[in-house]
């Protein structure tokens, strides 16, 4: 079930038995992530958030231009992340749609980062992408199902949350640019039909289980574009071996300088798309990364 934490963040959530945070050191020199990115066994494990996607035109949450501060403003709502809850969904799904709307409407491109998780893909380094966001670009991006976790779900499908009835993308499409939300068409349902992404309260699908056990088998674990404050996928990083090096490549730290477990942590605190032109500049995968981005601008 995915929850809100709270506005403080436990990272003690996170850590489970590791006590000594203190020394883990945040090391801007990125030689050591080379020179494994480039070994021949290098299994990566990626986990992304809403910051990855900022750069296509998509709020994030938290930001200052993030989606909290858009409807905090534009509605009034002191807990604007309400919107965002299955049960008030269920009761007034207006306020969610006028946001959804946009994930469902524009047509958004895959940003660099995106380009440099396909990179990964190509060259068969990603074990797997746990992605927290429901803007389908790691998808359209070229990452296949079997790789890209999408544990948030999607806007590429929805239900009626009375007979279940499955509408497509450009059923949900159509529906929405006429309503201020949707509900079945079946005549005797008029039931709401909801996207199938993840609000908070509701399960993640199986999919995201299924394929924990994978974090465990990287030797390098990739944090991009995200605040670690939504549980439980905050809590998927302590599947990682505690010896594994991870790099958080944010424009924050979303730990406020601790640790997430014993393995070396790296911290880039750049613009996505900018870690990832200096990252693929020491690889000198510049090129690769650009021939990639370059078919979707
Ligand atoms: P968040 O809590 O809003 O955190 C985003 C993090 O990324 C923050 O630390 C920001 O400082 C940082 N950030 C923003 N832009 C950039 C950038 N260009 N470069 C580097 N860092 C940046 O979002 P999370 O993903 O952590 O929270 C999870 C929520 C957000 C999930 O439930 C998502 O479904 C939800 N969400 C998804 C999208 C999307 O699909 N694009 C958009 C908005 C919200």
């Amino acid at each position: 079930m995915a929850e809100r934490s709270n506005d403080v963040y436990d990272v003690s959530n996170l850590i489970g038995e590791i006590n000594n945070l203190e020394g883990t050191s945040v090391a801007p020199d990125l030689n050591d992530i080379i020179e494994l990115i480039r070994s021949e066994d290098v299994k990566i494990i990626t986990f992304t958030g809403a910051g990855i996607s900022t750069s296509a035109g998509i709020p994030d949450f938290r930001s200052e231009n993030g989606l909290y501060n858009i409807i905090k403003s534009k509605f009034d709502m002191p807990n604007p992340e309400l919107i965002f809850d299955f049960d008030y969904f269920k009761k007034d799904p207006k306020l969610f749609y006028c946001i959804a709307k946009q994930f469902i409407e524009v047509e958004y491109l895959p940003t660099k980062t995106h380009c440099f998780l396909k990179l990964l893909h190509n060259k068969k380094l990603l074990l797997r992408n746990f992605t927290q966001n429901v803007d389908g670009l790691d998808s359209k991006v070229g990452l296949s199902n079997k790789v890209n976790i999408e544990c948030h779900g999607h806007f590429k499908t929805g239900h009626c949350l009375s007979c279940s009835k499955k509408y497509s993308y450009e059923e949900m499409k159509a529906e929405i640019s006429n309503h201020d939300y949707i509900t079945c068409n079946i005549e005797n349902c008029r039931g709401l039909v909801k996207p199938d992404i993840v609000l908070f309260g509701e399960s993640l699908p199986k999919t995201v289980f299924e394929n924990l056990s994978k974090i465990s088998e990287a030797n390098l674990i990739i944090i991009m574009g995200s605040s670690l404050r939504v549980m439980p996928f905050n809590q998927f990083i302590n599947f990682a071996k505690k010896e594994t090096p991870y790099l958080i490549i944010n424009n924050e730290d979303p730990l406020g300088g601790m640790a997430l477990y014993s393995g070396k942590k790296y911290l880039l605190q750049l613009p996505c798309d900018e870690g990832i032109k200096k990252i693929c500049e020491l690889l000198n995968w510049t090129s690769e990364l650009e021939e990639i981005y370059s078919q979707f601008h």
